[in-house]
Protein backbone atom coordinates (compact mmCIF):
# COMPACT_ATOMS: atom_id res chain seq x y z
CA UNK A 1 0.00 0.00 0.00
CA UNK A 2 1.57 3.70 -0.65
CA UNK A 3 0.33 6.57 1.96
CA UNK A 4 0.23 9.68 0.22
CA UNK A 5 0.84 12.73 2.28
CA UNK A 6 0.82 16.35 1.83
CA UNK A 7 1.45 19.01 4.49
CA UNK A 8 -1.42 19.89 6.34
CA UNK A 9 -2.12 23.86 7.05
CA UNK A 10 -2.65 23.36 10.63
CA UNK A 11 -1.78 20.10 12.61
CA UNK A 12 -4.34 20.09 15.71
CA UNK A 13 -6.14 17.79 17.95
CA UNK A 14 -6.03 15.14 20.73
CA UNK A 15 -4.86 11.69 20.51
CA UNK A 16 -4.74 8.35 22.51
CA UNK A 17 -1.75 6.96 21.73
CA UNK A 18 -2.46 2.66 21.29
CA UNK A 19 -1.66 0.48 24.13
CA UNK A 20 2.37 0.02 24.46
CA UNK A 21 3.83 -2.76 22.46
CA UNK A 22 6.33 -3.85 24.60
CA UNK A 23 4.27 -3.81 27.87
CA UNK A 24 1.15 -5.57 25.59
CA UNK A 25 3.87 -8.83 25.05
CA UNK A 26 4.88 -8.83 27.67
CA UNK A 27 1.33 -8.95 29.86
CA UNK A 28 0.80 -11.72 27.61
CA UNK A 29 3.36 -14.02 28.37
CA UNK A 30 3.51 -13.44 31.91
CA UNK A 31 -0.27 -13.55 32.24
CA UNK A 32 -0.15 -17.38 30.30
CA UNK A 33 2.13 -18.37 33.37
CA UNK A 34 0.43 -17.36 36.37
CA UNK A 35 -2.22 -19.12 38.65
CA UNK A 36 -5.62 -18.07 37.09
CA UNK A 37 -7.07 -15.12 34.86
CA UNK A 38 -4.98 -12.33 33.73
CA UNK A 39 -7.11 -9.04 32.25
CA UNK A 40 -5.47 -6.85 30.04
CA UNK A 41 -7.12 -3.65 29.26
CA UNK A 42 -5.77 -1.64 26.11
CA UNK A 43 -4.03 -4.32 24.88
CA UNK A 44 -2.30 -3.32 21.27
CA UNK A 45 -3.80 -5.37 18.54
CA UNK A 46 -0.83 -4.53 16.12
CA UNK A 47 0.33 -7.23 14.13
CA UNK A 48 3.28 -7.73 16.32
CA UNK A 49 1.49 -8.08 19.84
CA UNK A 50 -1.07 -10.52 17.81
CA UNK A 51 1.92 -13.11 16.98
CA UNK A 52 2.66 -13.48 20.95
CA UNK A 53 -1.21 -14.09 21.13
CA UNK A 54 -0.80 -16.68 18.63
CA UNK A 55 2.38 -18.49 19.68
CA UNK A 56 0.73 -18.10 23.11
CA UNK A 57 -2.20 -20.43 21.62
CA UNK A 58 -0.53 -22.67 20.08
CA UNK A 59 1.47 -23.90 23.06
CA UNK A 60 -2.19 -24.59 25.11
CA UNK A 61 -2.66 -21.14 26.65
CA UNK A 62 -6.53 -20.14 26.87
CA UNK A 63 -6.75 -16.68 25.06
CA UNK A 64 -9.96 -14.68 24.62
CA UNK A 65 -9.42 -11.01 22.60
CA UNK A 66 -8.63 -8.84 21.70
CA UNK A 67 -11.96 -7.23 21.84
CA UNK A 68 -11.76 -3.32 22.32
CA UNK A 69 -8.85 -3.57 23.51
CA UNK A 70 -9.47 -5.92 26.62
CA UNK A 71 -7.09 -9.63 26.35
CA UNK A 72 -8.08 -12.19 29.15
CA UNK A 73 -5.37 -15.14 29.36
CA UNK A 74 -6.32 -17.50 31.56
CA UNK A 75 -2.83 -19.48 32.69
CA UNK A 76 -2.33 -22.22 34.31
CA UNK A 77 0.67 -21.90 36.11
CA UNK A 78 4.24 -22.25 35.18
CA UNK A 79 4.33 -26.11 33.72
CA UNK A 80 0.98 -25.74 31.67
CA UNK A 81 2.24 -25.10 28.16
CA UNK A 82 2.06 -27.98 26.02
CA UNK A 83 4.14 -28.81 22.69
CA UNK A 84 3.16 -27.24 19.93
CA UNK A 85 1.89 -28.87 16.63
CA UNK A 86 3.05 -26.40 13.85
CA UNK A 87 5.96 -23.90 13.96
CA UNK A 88 6.10 -20.62 16.10
CA UNK A 89 5.66 -17.76 14.12
CA UNK A 90 6.68 -14.44 15.49
CA UNK A 91 5.78 -12.73 12.38
CA UNK A 92 8.16 -9.28 12.68
CA UNK A 93 8.33 -9.51 15.77
CA UNK A 94 12.03 -9.27 17.32
CA UNK A 95 9.99 -8.90 21.29
CA UNK A 96 7.68 -12.33 20.59
CA UNK A 97 10.63 -14.38 19.16
CA UNK A 98 13.25 -13.70 22.21
CA UNK A 99 11.03 -13.66 25.29
CA UNK A 100 9.39 -16.51 24.23
CA UNK A 101 12.39 -18.17 23.50
CA UNK A 102 13.20 -17.84 27.25
CA UNK A 103 10.09 -19.26 28.36
CA UNK A 104 10.43 -22.38 25.93
CA UNK A 105 14.00 -23.01 27.32
CA UNK A 106 12.33 -23.78 30.42
CA UNK A 107 9.94 -26.50 28.89
CA UNK A 108 10.24 -30.11 28.40
CA UNK A 109 9.13 -30.37 24.87
CA UNK A 110 10.06 -29.84 21.26
CA UNK A 111 8.92 -26.70 19.62
CA UNK A 112 10.19 -24.46 16.72
CA UNK A 113 9.98 -21.08 16.49
CA UNK A 114 10.37 -18.72 13.54
CA UNK A 115 9.31 -15.45 11.67
CA UNK A 116 9.29 -13.04 8.34
CA UNK A 117 12.54 -13.01 6.24
CA UNK A 118 13.01 -9.29 8.41
CA UNK A 119 12.99 -11.74 11.48
CA UNK A 120 15.08 -14.55 10.04
CA UNK A 121 17.81 -12.50 9.42
CA UNK A 122 18.07 -10.41 12.97
CA UNK A 123 20.72 -12.22 15.36
CA UNK A 124 19.26 -14.35 18.45
CA UNK A 125 22.43 -15.92 19.34
CA UNK A 126 22.47 -12.92 22.04
CA UNK A 127 19.58 -14.89 23.70
CA UNK A 128 20.16 -18.70 22.31
CA UNK A 129 23.78 -18.19 23.94
CA UNK A 130 23.04 -17.33 27.38
CA UNK A 131 20.19 -20.32 26.94
CA UNK A 132 22.52 -23.02 26.09
CA UNK A 133 24.45 -21.97 29.24
CA UNK A 134 21.49 -22.72 31.58
CA UNK A 135 21.25 -25.51 29.69
CA UNK A 136 18.43 -25.69 27.17
CA UNK A 137 19.17 -27.61 23.69
CA UNK A 138 18.89 -24.95 20.88
CA UNK A 139 19.61 -25.61 17.33
CA UNK A 140 19.26 -23.16 14.11
CA UNK A 141 20.94 -21.73 11.28
CA UNK A 142 24.29 -20.44 11.87
CA UNK A 143 24.70 -22.24 14.64
CA UNK A 144 21.57 -21.10 16.74
CA UNK A 145 22.14 -17.53 15.36
CA UNK A 146 19.36 -17.23 13.20
CA UNK A 147 15.91 -18.21 12.94
CA UNK A 148 13.86 -20.75 12.61
CA UNK A 149 15.27 -22.01 15.68
CA UNK A 150 14.27 -25.38 17.71
CA UNK A 151 14.68 -25.54 21.46
CA UNK A 152 14.22 -28.36 23.36
CA UNK A 153 13.98 -26.81 26.99
CA UNK A 154 13.59 -28.13 30.76
CA UNK A 155 16.27 -28.81 33.29
CA UNK A 156 17.38 -25.34 33.28
CA UNK A 157 20.04 -24.03 35.47
CA UNK A 158 20.15 -20.72 37.35
CA UNK A 159 22.99 -18.02 35.27
CA UNK A 160 24.97 -15.73 36.52
CA UNK A 161 25.53 -13.18 32.92
CA UNK A 162 26.44 -9.60 31.95
CA UNK A 163 25.14 -8.29 28.91
CA UNK A 164 27.66 -7.60 26.35
CA UNK A 165 25.10 -4.88 24.86
CA UNK A 166 21.89 -2.77 26.56
CA UNK A 167 18.95 -5.42 25.45
CA UNK A 168 15.89 -5.10 27.59
CA UNK A 169 14.41 -8.42 25.27
CA UNK A 170 17.99 -10.40 26.10
CA UNK A 171 17.21 -9.32 29.48
CA UNK A 172 13.49 -10.34 29.78
CA UNK A 173 14.44 -13.55 27.98
CA UNK A 174 16.85 -14.46 30.45
CA UNK A 175 14.62 -13.34 33.50
CA UNK A 176 11.57 -15.52 32.06
CA UNK A 177 14.10 -18.57 31.92
CA UNK A 178 15.33 -17.72 35.38
CA UNK A 179 11.37 -18.44 36.51
CA UNK A 180 12.34 -22.29 35.59
CA UNK A 181 15.53 -22.72 37.29
CA UNK A 182 15.97 -24.09 40.97
CA UNK A 183 18.12 -20.87 42.09
CA UNK A 184 18.49 -17.37 41.58
CA UNK A 185 19.36 -16.23 38.20
CA UNK A 186 21.46 -12.73 38.29
CA UNK A 187 21.64 -10.23 35.19
CA UNK A 188 23.95 -7.55 35.08
CA UNK A 189 23.28 -5.03 31.93
CA UNK A 190 25.67 -2.29 31.12
CA UNK A 191 23.02 0.60 30.82
CA UNK A 192 19.58 0.75 31.95
CA UNK A 193 17.34 -0.84 29.16
CA UNK A 194 13.44 -0.48 29.47
CA UNK A 195 11.89 -2.09 32.52
CA UNK A 196 8.58 -3.77 31.90
CA UNK A 197 9.23 -7.08 32.45
CA UNK A 198 11.09 -6.35 36.04
CA UNK A 199 7.84 -4.09 36.95
CA UNK A 200 5.13 -6.73 35.83
CA UNK A 201 7.45 -9.84 37.08
CA UNK A 202 7.09 -7.74 40.39
CA UNK A 203 3.50 -6.86 40.56
CA UNK A 204 2.69 -10.83 39.93
CA UNK A 205 4.39 -11.84 43.21
CA UNK A 206 7.87 -12.75 41.97
CA UNK A 207 11.67 -12.58 44.36
CA UNK A 208 12.54 -9.63 42.01
CA UNK A 209 15.27 -7.69 43.11
CA UNK A 210 17.01 -4.61 41.20
CA UNK A 211 20.09 -2.75 42.98
CA UNK A 212 21.85 -0.36 39.80
CA UNK A 213 21.63 -2.74 36.84
CA UNK A 214 22.11 -6.28 38.47
CA UNK A 215 18.51 -7.94 38.64
CA UNK A 216 18.02 -11.46 40.78
CA UNK A 217 15.44 -13.54 40.09
CA UNK A 218 14.56 -16.47 41.69
CA UNK A 219 13.05 -19.92 40.02
CA UNK A 220 9.67 -22.15 40.29
CA UNK A 221 7.85 -19.26 42.33
CA UNK A 222 3.78 -19.06 41.67
CA UNK A 223 3.01 -16.26 39.81
CA UNK A 224 -0.18 -14.20 40.36
CA UNK A 225 -3.03 -13.28 37.72
CA UNK A 226 -3.03 -9.63 37.28
CA UNK A 227 -5.56 -6.97 36.08
CA UNK A 228 -3.32 -4.47 33.78
CA UNK A 229 -4.08 -1.11 32.22
CA UNK A 230 -1.52 -1.14 29.58
CA UNK A 231 -0.73 2.67 29.24
CA UNK A 232 -0.37 4.24 25.44
CA UNK A 233 2.93 3.19 23.70
CA UNK A 234 5.66 6.36 24.02
CA UNK A 235 6.86 4.97 20.66
CA UNK A 236 4.15 5.41 19.01
CA UNK A 237 3.62 9.42 20.25
CA UNK A 238 7.05 9.86 19.13
CA UNK A 239 5.84 10.25 15.24
CA UNK A 240 3.19 13.19 17.18
CA UNK A 241 5.91 14.55 19.26
CA UNK A 242 8.36 15.22 16.39
CA UNK A 243 5.19 16.40 14.24
CA UNK A 244 4.17 18.79 16.42
CA UNK A 245 7.47 20.17 17.05
CA UNK A 246 8.33 20.98 13.23
CA UNK A 247 4.91 21.61 12.10
CA UNK A 248 4.56 25.66 11.66
CA UNK A 249 0.88 25.63 13.26
CA UNK A 250 0.85 22.94 15.06
CA UNK A 251 -0.94 21.96 19.38
CA UNK A 252 -1.40 18.18 20.14
CA UNK A 253 -2.20 17.05 23.19
CA UNK A 254 -1.30 13.01 23.88
CA UNK A 255 -3.14 11.95 26.25
CA UNK A 256 -2.16 8.81 28.59
CA UNK A 257 1.39 8.23 27.79
CA UNK A 258 4.07 5.72 29.44
CA UNK A 259 6.28 8.06 31.34
CA UNK A 260 8.13 5.18 31.97
CA UNK A 261 11.89 6.75 32.69
CA UNK A 262 13.69 3.95 30.97
CA UNK A 263 11.09 4.98 27.80
CA UNK A 264 11.23 8.71 27.79
CA UNK A 265 14.78 9.40 26.20
CA UNK A 266 12.52 11.29 23.38
CA UNK A 267 11.33 13.55 26.04
CA UNK A 268 14.60 14.50 27.37
CA UNK A 269 16.15 14.56 23.79
CA UNK A 270 13.56 16.86 22.45
CA UNK A 271 13.34 19.22 25.49
CA UNK A 272 17.23 19.40 25.36
CA UNK A 273 16.59 20.78 21.48
CA UNK A 274 13.89 23.54 22.98
CA UNK A 275 11.19 21.67 21.92
CA UNK A 276 7.93 23.43 23.45
CA UNK A 277 6.63 20.23 25.85
CA UNK A 278 4.34 20.39 28.73
CA UNK A 279 4.31 17.25 30.81
CA UNK A 280 1.54 16.91 32.88
CA UNK A 281 1.76 13.54 35.11
CA UNK A 282 -0.85 11.30 36.17
CA UNK A 283 -2.38 8.45 37.44
CA UNK A 284 0.15 4.89 37.60
CA UNK A 285 -1.60 2.37 35.03
CA UNK A 286 -0.43 -0.98 35.05
CA UNK A 287 2.42 -0.22 37.40
CA UNK A 288 3.75 2.34 35.26
CA UNK A 289 3.98 5.67 35.54
CA UNK A 290 1.72 7.47 32.82
CA UNK A 291 0.66 11.10 31.80
CA UNK A 292 -0.82 13.67 29.14
CA UNK A 293 2.14 15.98 26.70
CA UNK A 294 1.15 18.48 24.92
CA UNK A 295 3.59 19.47 22.30
CA UNK A 296 3.22 23.10 19.88
CA UNK A 297 5.75 24.20 17.52
CA UNK A 298 9.06 24.77 18.04
CA UNK A 299 12.59 26.34 16.85
CA UNK A 300 14.37 23.21 17.38
CA UNK A 301 18.48 23.05 17.84
CA UNK A 302 20.80 20.05 16.71
CA UNK A 303 22.66 18.48 19.60
CA UNK A 304 25.02 14.92 20.37
CA UNK A 305 23.48 12.01 21.88
CA UNK A 306 25.25 8.68 22.64
CA UNK A 307 25.76 6.77 25.51
CA UNK A 308 22.85 5.77 28.45
CA UNK A 309 20.60 7.48 26.21
CA UNK A 310 20.38 5.14 23.34
CA UNK A 311 18.92 2.18 25.09
CA UNK A 312 16.06 5.25 26.31
CA UNK A 313 15.27 6.26 22.68
CA UNK A 314 16.10 3.35 20.48
CA UNK A 315 13.28 3.17 18.54
CA UNK A 316 12.86 6.60 18.38
CA UNK A 317 15.80 7.33 16.56
CA UNK A 318 14.38 6.89 13.09
CA UNK A 319 11.80 9.65 13.92
CA UNK A 320 14.71 11.76 15.74
CA UNK A 321 16.81 11.85 12.25
CA UNK A 322 13.66 13.73 10.72
CA UNK A 323 13.63 16.44 13.79
CA UNK A 324 17.21 16.69 13.30
CA UNK A 325 17.03 17.50 9.37
CA UNK A 326 14.69 20.83 10.50
CA UNK A 327 16.50 21.45 13.65
CA UNK A 328 19.26 24.40 13.64
CA UNK A 329 22.78 23.37 13.64
CA UNK A 330 24.40 19.16 13.59
CA UNK A 331 23.29 16.60 15.70
CA UNK A 332 25.11 13.55 16.41
CA UNK A 333 23.88 10.06 17.21
CA UNK A 334 26.78 7.87 18.42
CA UNK A 335 26.56 4.36 20.26
CA UNK A 336 23.45 2.93 18.53
CA UNK A 337 24.87 0.53 16.04
CA UNK A 338 21.93 -1.90 17.25
CA UNK A 339 20.06 0.27 15.25
CA UNK A 340 21.23 -2.00 12.18
CA UNK A 341 20.02 -5.24 13.23
CA UNK A 342 16.51 -4.09 13.87
CA UNK A 343 13.66 -4.74 11.52
CA UNK A 344 15.70 -3.20 9.01
CA UNK A 345 19.56 -1.78 9.22
CA UNK A 346 17.92 1.75 10.27
CA UNK A 347 21.16 3.51 10.04
CA UNK A 348 21.58 2.72 6.56
CA UNK A 349 17.97 2.92 5.24
CA UNK A 350 16.91 5.60 7.29
CA UNK A 351 19.50 7.90 5.77
CA UNK A 352 18.96 6.44 2.56
CA UNK A 353 15.12 7.51 2.38
CA UNK A 354 15.47 10.69 3.98
CA UNK A 355 18.26 11.76 1.42
CA UNK A 356 15.56 11.98 -0.76
CA UNK A 357 13.65 13.98 0.49
CA UNK A 358 16.79 16.61 0.66
CA UNK A 359 18.04 15.47 4.70
CA UNK A 360 22.00 16.20 5.06
CA UNK A 361 22.24 13.15 6.67
CA UNK A 362 25.57 10.62 6.63
CA UNK A 363 25.35 7.03 8.19
CA UNK A 364 28.15 6.57 10.67
CA UNK A 365 28.42 2.68 11.99
CA UNK A 366 27.04 3.51 15.09
CA UNK A 367 24.44 6.61 14.66
CA UNK A 368 24.68 9.68 12.07
CA UNK A 369 25.78 13.16 11.43
CA UNK A 370 22.75 15.47 10.51
CA UNK A 371 23.19 19.18 9.62
CA UNK A 372 19.82 20.50 10.04
CA UNK A 373 17.72 22.88 8.28
CA UNK A 374 17.43 21.15 5.52
CA UNK A 375 14.69 22.38 3.36
CA UNK A 376 12.22 18.24 3.11
CA UNK A 377 10.97 17.91 -0.44
CA UNK A 378 8.08 15.27 -1.03
CA UNK A 379 9.88 12.56 -2.78
CA UNK A 380 8.48 8.80 -3.54
CA UNK A 381 10.21 6.71 -0.32
CA UNK A 382 10.55 3.40 0.87
CA UNK A 383 9.69 1.82 4.06
CA UNK A 384 11.49 -1.09 2.90
CA UNK A 385 9.19 -3.15 5.36
CA UNK A 386 10.05 -1.34 8.59
CA UNK A 387 7.15 0.42 10.59
CA UNK A 388 9.45 2.82 12.34
CA UNK A 389 10.87 3.80 8.93
CA UNK A 390 7.64 4.34 7.34
CA UNK A 391 6.03 6.04 9.83
CA UNK A 392 8.82 8.49 10.13
CA UNK A 393 8.63 9.28 6.28
CA UNK A 394 5.04 10.20 6.80
CA UNK A 395 6.41 12.81 9.64
CA UNK A 396 8.88 13.94 7.18
CA UNK A 397 5.68 14.52 4.86
CA UNK A 398 3.73 16.29 7.38
CA UNK A 399 6.86 19.06 6.95
CA UNK A 400 7.86 18.68 3.57
CA UNK A 401 6.87 20.64 0.40
CA UNK A 402 4.47 18.58 -2.60
CA UNK A 403 3.79 15.25 -1.99
CA UNK A 404 5.58 12.91 -0.82
CA UNK A 405 4.68 9.09 -1.48
CA UNK A 406 5.45 5.70 0.98
CA UNK A 407 5.58 2.54 -0.82
CA UNK A 408 4.87 -0.41 1.43
CA UNK A 409 3.06 1.37 4.04
CA UNK A 410 0.76 -1.30 5.64
CA UNK A 411 3.63 -2.23 7.33
CA UNK A 412 2.81 0.52 10.26
CA UNK A 413 -0.15 -1.88 11.71
CA UNK A 414 2.87 -3.75 13.32
CA UNK A 415 3.07 -1.42 16.28
CA UNK A 416 0.30 1.03 15.24
CA UNK A 417 -2.76 -0.10 13.14
CA UNK A 418 -4.56 3.32 13.99
CA UNK A 419 -1.47 5.78 12.51
CA UNK A 420 -3.67 6.96 9.26
CA UNK A 421 -6.83 7.42 11.60
CA UNK A 422 -4.91 9.52 14.40
CA UNK A 423 -3.23 12.11 11.38
CA UNK A 424 -7.05 12.04 9.85
CA UNK A 425 -7.88 13.24 13.54
CA UNK A 426 -5.17 15.90 13.48
CA UNK A 427 -6.55 17.01 10.14
CA UNK A 428 -3.93 15.62 7.93
CA UNK A 429 -5.81 14.42 4.43
CA UNK A 430 -4.56 10.72 4.43
CA UNK A 431 -4.85 9.04 1.02
CA UNK A 432 -3.65 5.54 -0.14
CA UNK A 433 -3.66 3.97 -3.07
CA UNK A 434 -2.67 -0.03 -3.66
CA UNK A 435 0.44 0.77 -5.28
O1 LIG B 1 10.05 -6.45 18.80
P1 LIG B 1 11.00 -5.76 17.87
O2 LIG B 1 10.71 -6.18 16.46
O3 LIG B 1 12.44 -5.97 18.22
O4 LIG B 1 10.66 -4.19 18.00
C1 LIG B 1 11.44 -2.99 18.22
C2 LIG B 1 10.61 -1.83 17.56
O5 LIG B 1 11.14 -0.94 16.90
O6 LIG B 1 9.40 -1.85 17.79
C3 LIG B 1 12.87 -3.05 17.68
F1 LIG B 1 13.01 -3.10 16.45
O7 LIG B 1 11.47 -2.66 19.61
C4 LIG B 1 12.25 -3.36 20.60
C5 LIG B 1 13.30 -2.44 21.17
O8 LIG B 1 14.18 -1.97 20.18
C6 LIG B 1 11.27 -3.78 21.67
C7 LIG B 1 11.94 -4.13 22.96
C8 LIG B 1 11.17 -4.85 24.00
O9 LIG B 1 9.92 -4.81 23.99
O10 LIG B 1 11.82 -5.44 24.88
C9 LIG B 1 13.24 -3.78 23.24
C10 LIG B 1 14.13 -3.11 22.27
O11 LIG B 1 15.00 -4.07 21.69
P2 LIG B 1 16.36 -4.55 22.41
O12 LIG B 1 17.05 -5.38 21.37
O13 LIG B 1 17.10 -3.31 22.74
O14 LIG B 1 16.03 -5.33 23.57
Amino acid sequence: MNLIIQSPRALTGVITPPGDKSISHRAALIGALADGTTTINGFLAGADCLSTLACLRALGVDITGPDAGRVTVRGRGLNSLCEPETVLDAGNSGTTMRLLLGVLAGQPFYSVLSGDASLRRRPMGRVTGPLQAMGAKIWGRCDGELAPLSVRGGNLRPLEYTLPVASAQVKSALLLAGLFTPGETVITEPYPSRDHSERMLRAAGADLQVKGTRIRIRGRQLLNPLTINVPGDISAAAFFLVAGCLHPRADITLEGVNLNPTRTGIIDTLLAMEAQLEITPGEETGGEPAGRIRVSSSSLRGLEIGGSLIPRLIDEIPVLAVAAALAEGETSIRDAAELKVKESDRITLVAGELARMGADITPRSDGFLITGRSHLRGAVVDSHGDHRLAMALAVAGLVATGTTVIRGAECMAVSYPGFTADLARLGVIVQKDEG
